[in-house]
């Protein structure tokens, strides 16, 4: 579906040129020689005044005639005023010539003004003329929700979590990307103050207005998008813009909208290639944008993840640039040949295909193409239907070829398929943990009944990973036994590190939400208890080396989506009124900014 935007243009059937009258090339011949016939000769050859065929004109003949009969007094005056004439226009223009500065902004000024007012009058003529075919999208703020601060004792708690993890954030890193809560020193990624911009909405959600103002006066002094870095496409996206914009919503602040604008037009660079697939990198000062340096491929979750921000930045502009450019790309996703609707997660940005047989997952560099599917067809108000039965497909596709029952005890999970060889391999990222509530939210919004039931087969499957361990923390990486044995999942030591990832959290709300059961709420205080014994620290809250130790050691890390989404989910899933953001009227990100859903 595409919605009526612009002017339509006005297309000519293919074949057009053989069903139009033909306009017979000798027509324009006879033309040209009537034309010549016609002309008499010496219509416009005079020949030159010296040579004996030159004609003197009339016009030059009554002239001379004239001023000779004139007295020699009406001949000295009107030469006199000729001079003066003269002599004006000789100053004017050269005192034009010395002083520019003056009298040339000022006419310069004049000209743009006029060329301004030129360009302003077509512009209003022609947007008379597109209004018929143009859509505008107003922000409805007396719509935004109310946030009123915590409403319970857990809801307290995980504000206290928060404004523990700020405070440390700002004592040693404020400004800075990430904060390294255990060494008390600031890690910087893209030079973009990260923490702040990303975990501002939670601050706003939870009803910290201080922390909110700290916040939002860094962002309006501080943060410029015009350093000489390259960037990462999609994290900036999801992160920086995607904030920018849930902050305007909340609070109406254009301050907000302006800085994601800029940051939008900065990032518009990535779509530059032969394909119009996003280039991995960008850097948004120089306006550039490549692939990154090990590869000549873009990732197919983080191209095809931004579509919700790059569309909400459109509607809340009315400037469908943004919108275009990154529907243009799911456009050419879903045409793509696909493994009953699976995406390899490499794609070229120069040739649009993907990498063949690359992994299959629904894990890093795959996950989220999944979950965007059914977001946009939700945040459209479900009228672009190609992109549901995409994501139809494709559980379709999870079903047959990724879902499997482990041994012993059946619990359903998702593996992968390996590269080259497409072999089932039976892992699952904790990334993964996403997918039980976008299958509730597709359900929620008519899909099949069995999406559910996997859901809730899913959700379960991941809370057994967190209880798996004595901190009552996920690791990275799940495999799952599916041959014989007595235990279902084991955790190799490579895999057995937690960033505090918010998937199975984020999952728990969502299906909480949706079905009311409070079921989830104990999980997720389960989970919150769990980081508060093993991943805070003095400083702030910290990723951990191995959750299978009861004694984990820190990685000296606080990524910003512990605050911008871990912590936020948990407070959400914990509120007494569950629907404070409703998924009815917003749709939620993945990196956890709610953006509403437009209804048209
Ligand atoms: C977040 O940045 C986003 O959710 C992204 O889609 C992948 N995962 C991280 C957090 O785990």
């Amino acid at each position: 579906m595409s919605k009526p935007r612009g002017i339509l243009k006005r297309t000519l059937p293919r074949g057009w040129n053989r069903i139009m009258p033909s306009r017979k090339p000798e027509t324009r011949i006879d033309f040209c020689d009537n034309f010549m016939a016609e002309t008499p000769p010496n219509r416009y050859f005079r020949g030159r005044p010296e040579s004996p065929m030159y004609v003197e004109p009339v016009a030059t003949r009554n002239f001379f005639r004239k001023w000779n009969q004139l007295s020699r007094l009406q001949r000295s005056l009107v030469l006199v005023i000729l001079i003066l004439i003269a002599i004006f226009c000789f100053m004017y223009g050269l005192s034009s010539a010395i002083s520019p500065p003056k009298v040339l902004a000022a006419r310069s000024k004049m000209m743009k003004n006029s060329s301004l007012l030129l360009k302003m009058k077509k512009a209003a003529v022609s947007s008379e003329k597109d209004k018929k075919n143009i859509v505008l999208y107003e922000t409805d703020f007396s719509q935004r929700p109310i946030f009123t601060g915590p409403s319970n004792a857990q809801q307290y708690a995980v504000v206290q979590s928060f404004k523990h993890a700020w405070k440390g954030y700002k004592e040693h890193a404020w400004g800075h990307d990430n904060l390294k809560p255990v060494s008390g020193s600031a890690y910087d990624w893209f030079a973009l103050g990260l923490t702040i911009v990303d975990s501002l909405d939670t601050a706003y959600i939870m009803g910290l207005t201080e922390e909110f103002e700290e916040g939002r006066e860094w962002i309006k002094n501080e943060l410029v998008f015009t350093k000489n870095k390259n960037v990462n496409f999609f994290e900036t996206t999801i992160r920086v813009l995607g904030a920018l914009l849930t902050n305007y919503h909340f609070t109406g602040d254009n301050m907000f909208l302006e800085k994601a604008k800029d940051l939008g037009e900065r990032l518009m660079t990535a779509f530059a290639s032969p394909s119009g697939i996003p280039y991995s990198d960008v850097n948004l000062g120089a306006r550039t944008a490549h692939v990154p340096e090990w590869s000549h491929y873009s990732t197919t979750a983080e191209i095809s993840t931004v579509q919700l921000e790059f569309r909400e930045l459109s509607r809340a502009t009315n400037n469908p640039i943004f919108e275009d450019a990154a529907a243009a790309v799911s456009e050419k996703l879903h045409q793509l040949p696909k493994k009953h609707g699976l995406v390899p997660i490499f794609i070229n940005p120069n040739t649009g295909h993907f990498l063949p047989h690359a992994t299959i997952t629904l894990g890093a560099r795959g996950d989220s193409y999944y979950e965007y599917l059914l977001k946009q067809w939700i945040q459209t108000g479900k009228t672009i239907n190609y992109l549901r039965d995409d994501y139809l497909t494709a559980i379709e596709g999870v079903r047959e070829f990724l879902a499997r029952r482990s041994v012993p005890n059946k619990h359903l999970f998702i593996g992968e398929l390996t590269a080259g060889s497409e072999a089932f391999n039976p892992k699952m990222d904790h990334l993964t943990c996403f997918l039980p509530g976008t299958l509730a939210l597709g359900h929620a919004n008519g899909l099949p009944d069995w999406h559910m039931t996997m859901a809730e087969e899913l959700i379960n499957t991941c809370y057994l990973t967190y209880a798996a361990h004595p901190t009552f923390m996920a690791p990275e990486i799940t495999h799952f036994n599916i041959g014989s044995g007595t235990e279902d999942m084991f955790t190799k030591i490579a895999d057995a590190h937690s960033l505090l990832r918010p998937e199975f959290v984020e999952s728990l709300y969502i299906m909480y939400q949706l079905t009311g059961n409070t079921t989830y709420q104990d999980w997720g205080w389960q989970v919150y208890m769990g980081i508060e014994k093993y991943a805070r620290v003095a400083k702030g809250y910290t990723s951990v080396t191995n959750v299978k130790s009861d004694k984990p050691a820190p990685k000296d890390m606080m990524e910003t989506f512990f605050l911008s989404e871990t912590l936020k989910y948990l407070y959400l899933l914990f509120s007494d009124d569950r629907f404070t953001i409703d998924l009815n009227k917003y749709v939620i990100t993945t990196e956890a900014h709610p953006l509403p859903i437009h209804k048209v």
